[in-house]
């Protein structure tokens, strides 16, 4: 039984009264997936989810469950509230049909000394042409990370699996992960403090190339929900 975690509302609709043999159908809703179970990733040009792909060589192998105090509910939930201004809904276990974007929480002892998480995403996917992507956040066993702390990690590389230039100013991105409950995006152009992968949206919505607005980037491809009901 899939654990999806409610958003604002409820948003399961009854089914018509279709057989249950019909095609897949890609959900209304995108789904991001919370792997705390760990896997094992192939390479693969492209990644692949609902396959377990990466196009990414240091993604490539097996990644643990993640073994801390806390589980998938309370990092999701927190992961959840940062995504809430948009369509998207958070999973718990693995849904039945793609497409989806996987983001693994592993537990690793291959962190640098010192290192209590380390997050690994593919190149900035502008305008989100792949709806499969897969991202990794690798906690140390002994840190004494909060669940707020990893979903910080795993909001940040899903925003950049969903298109961000990964030196985006999230407002949860601070190198404390001091972040406060009920961040969110910022709905506002700022500038990108590292290498610049998707100009063209940077300087469709903030009028030059090295600045973005978040918030717009991601109910652009996401989908906003909708605002005063
Ligand atoms: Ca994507």
């Amino acid at each position: 039984m899939a654990v999806l975690l409610p958003l604002a509302t409820a948003t399961c609709g009854a089914e018509s009264g279709q057989s249950d043999t019909d095609a897949p159908e890609v959900p209304s809703l995108r789904v991001l997936y919370l792997n705390f179970g760990g896997v094992v990733l192939s390479r693969a040009e492209t990644d692949d989810a609902t396959t377990n792909l990466t196009e990414v060589d240091a993604l490539v192998g097996t990644h643990p469950a993640h073994a801390g105090p806390f589980g998938c509910e309370a990092v999701g939930s927190v992961v959840a509230g940062h995504f809430a201004p948009f369509e998207l809904e958070i999973a718990c276990e693995r849904p039945a049909a793609g497409p989806y974007t996987m983001v693994i929480v592993s537990s690793s002892a291959a962190l640098p000394d010192g290192h209590d998480l380390r997050w690994t995403a593919p190149s900035p996917d502008c305008g989100n042409t792949n709806e499969s992507n897969v991202g990794l956040v690798e906690v140390a066993p002994a840190a004494s990370l909060d669940a707020q702390a990893v979903a910080v990690a795993v909001s940040h590389v899903a925003g950049i699996t969903y298109g961000l230039d990964e030196g985006h100013h999230f407002p949860l991105d601070l190198a404390s992960f001091d972040a406060s409950p009920d961040a969110t995006w910022f709905d506002m152009c700022f500038p990108i403090f590292d290498d610049v992968s998707c100009p063209e949206q940077n300087l469709a919505n903030c009028g030059v190339e090295d600045s973005q607005n978040s918030y717009v980037e991601l109910a652009a491809v996401l989908g906003e929900r909708g605002r005063d009901g």
